[in-house]
């Protein structure tokens, strides 16, 4: 029994991966240089960052010549949890000075690359090698590797490709420090939770114990607010108490405030203020005042 559900699992899974590799892959090779490494044509396909003559400043010589050919599609990241999208190959390890060819097949109906970073400005535009290809096709580009050990990252940019999977790291020579999230080869940066375990939201960065204790505060406030049931009232008691104050004092104001200019009158409105409140408003209409005074003053003539 279990023999026969197993053969007829076998027999869809290569059905399946028949009509994937039936897939017409459209082979980008008649595409126009545009100067400066630059390749592409009207199909989507394009090479960025092409070098296949310049030496790298501390390469002697070529010092081998190297081909790959990486696949790239959402069904490469099916044995890795949580992805999307991946290439079929996540870690790539070359001598330094390598003059290496990739040809970069998508087999996604979408638009794939194959980014890699941090090579030397002075010889690749933005310091990056490039292939990129909308829907099922392949492009071939041609790069030589800098000299020192040292590790690329190489990523999909196309928005949430690479956080979903379509990231690996190509080490020349012994390399150096890991990338975090490659799938397969290093530590996610944020793994996954299946433990299905209730989420907790992590507490938002704080910036001082200032910001934290208003926070806190802030926190409280909406706590301790009862659930409005009705229609949320747009004039609060406090605003009522505030219009009605004004409302009272502006023809005393008015009358007070005449001839001075408004760095004056707000310095003495605040003094009113702290009469009432207390003497923290004092030291706002010192302010208010000092400001006031601080004209530019004309100098004599002579
Ligand atoms: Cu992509």
């Amino acid at each position: 029994m279990d023999k026969k559900v197993a053969i007829v699992l076998i027999i869809s899974a290569l059905s399946v991966s028949q009509t994937l590799t039936a897939k017409e892959i459209q082979d980008h090779n008649q595409m126009m240089a545009h100067g400066e490494g630059h390749l592409m044509d009207m199909d989507g396909g394009m090479v960025m960052g092409q070098n296949t003559d310049t030496l790298p400043g501390g390469c002697e010589r070529i010092s081998a010549t190297k081909e790959i050919t990486v696949h790239a599609g959402h069904k490469y990241s099916e044995k890795f949890p949580g992805t999307m999208y991946a290439f079929d190959q996540q870690e790539f390890n070359f001598e330094p000075c390598t003059k290496l060819t990739v040809h970069f097949i998508n087999e996604d109906e979408i638009r794939h690359q194959w980014m890699m970073h941090g090579l030397p400005k002075y010889l690749y535009p933005k310091g990056m090698f490039h292939l990129e290809v909308s829907g099922p096709g392949k492009v071939s580009g041609t790069l030589i590797l800098p000299p020192g050990d040292k590790t690329y990252l190489v990523h999909c940019d196309i928005a949430q490709h690479m956080e979903k999977g379509m990231k690996a790291q190509l080490k020349v020579g012994k390399g150096g420090e890991d990338l975090p999230s490659i799938p397969g080869v290093t530590a996610s940066m944020f793994p996954d939770d299946y433990s299905g375990k209730p989420y907790v939201a992590l507490p938002p960065p704080v910036a001082s114990p200032a910001a934290a204790s208003a926070l806190q505060k802030e926190k409280a406030d909406t706590t301790a607010k009862p659930v409005q049931t009705g229609t949320p009232s747009v004039i609060s008691g406090l605003t009522v108490i505030g219009l009605a104050l004004s409302l009272i004092s502006a023809p005393m104001l008015e009358k007070k405030f005449k001839g001075m200019t408004t760095g004056e009158a707000l310095a003495n409105i605040f003094e009113i203020i702290s009469h009432g409140i207390g003497s923290g408003f004092a030291l706002l209409g010192k302010l208010f005042k000092m400001f006031s005074k601080n004209k530019p003053i004309s100098l004599p003539d002579k």
